[in-house]
């Protein structure tokens, strides 16, 4: 049987990227391996989330472009409520195009999106020159990135073989990702950080091919170390208490993997 390594163990190994072991150093502290998907149109309702939500959580994943207010100093007061809460921002914008396009799209525009994010994530698709676009912006920057390996959404046509490429491109390219977006740990590396959407409490779906696991059922059965929850926390009447429930149920699934 496989040994489990802690989190906190995890961040002190010797060739794990410095976010990665950053990451891991706030699940721990925090013991928290939620990343709360902030899927709001304003601006405000962002901070509001980022600051009451904030010391629940390890990261706080956006979809800047569905803001219908976004100025440029937004992001400077998201950037504060990050270090104020000890979270790190994943802007989940699914680059996937030719490495000086993306380049573009993750440094310029209206968003500058490396200034703020400290991680973003991106189709394999283009080949490597997609992660090699990312680094030349990021990589000065102390930013990294996630590979999505597979979908939670029903049909997905990310798995099988596509999926033990996107693997091989992310140990090729250690120095800028430091994990994956996908369903369940796809790899032995215990630097790579993996981190799956479509989680609630409840397995199910929305209507719209999402497809939702529990926290325990992708942390303690898939083998996963982040679950990222969106509406299962957005629609509750009080979120920062359904944000502790998921919190704890992530967190007590971990335990369980531990075997404590
Ligand atoms: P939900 O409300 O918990 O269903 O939101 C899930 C979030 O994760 C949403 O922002 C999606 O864009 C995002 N997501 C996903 O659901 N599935 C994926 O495979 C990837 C991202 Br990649």
């Amino acid at each position: 049987q496989e040994q489990v390594l802690s989190y906190g163990a995890r961040a002190k190994l010797s060739d794990i990227h410095p976010l990665g072991s950053a990451l891991l150093k706030i699940m721990e502290e925090k013991k928290s391996n939620l990343c709360v998907s902030a899927d709001v149109t304003s601006f405000s309702e962002l901070l509001e989330l980022a600051d009451t939500l904030g010391p629940k959580i390890c990261l706080l994943k956006t979809h800047v472009d569905i803001l219908q207010d976004f100025t440029p100093a937004y992001c400077n007061a998201l950037k504060d409520l990050a270090k104020k809460h000890n979270f790190l921002i994943f802007e989940d914008r699914k680059f996937a195009d030719i490495g000086n396009t993306v380049k573009h799209q993750y440094e310029g525009g209206v968003y500058q999106i490396s200034s703020w994010a400290h991680l973003v994530n991106a189709h394999a698709v283009p080949g490597p020159g997609v992660v090699q676009g990312l680094r030349s912006a990021g990589k000065p920057l102390g930013r990294a990135c996630l590979l999505i390996a597979q979908m939670s959404s029903q049909g997905s046509l990310a798995t099988g073989e596509y999926t033990q490429s996107v693997l091989k491109m992310a140990e090729e390219h250690s120095d800028f990702v430091l994990g994956f977006i996908c369903g369940s740990k796809i790899s032995k590396k215990p630097q790579f950080i993996h981190m799956t959407p479509g989680v609630q409490m409840q397995a199910g779906g929305d209507g719209l091919g999402q497809q939702y696991t529990t926290p325990e059922e992708v942390i303690a059965t898939k083998g996963s170390d982040v679950i990222i929850v969106g509406r299962g926390i957005l629609g509750a009447s009080d979120r920062a208490e359904a944000a502790e429930s998921y919190r704890k149920a992530g967190w007590d699934a971990y335990l369980k993997r531990l075997g404590h």
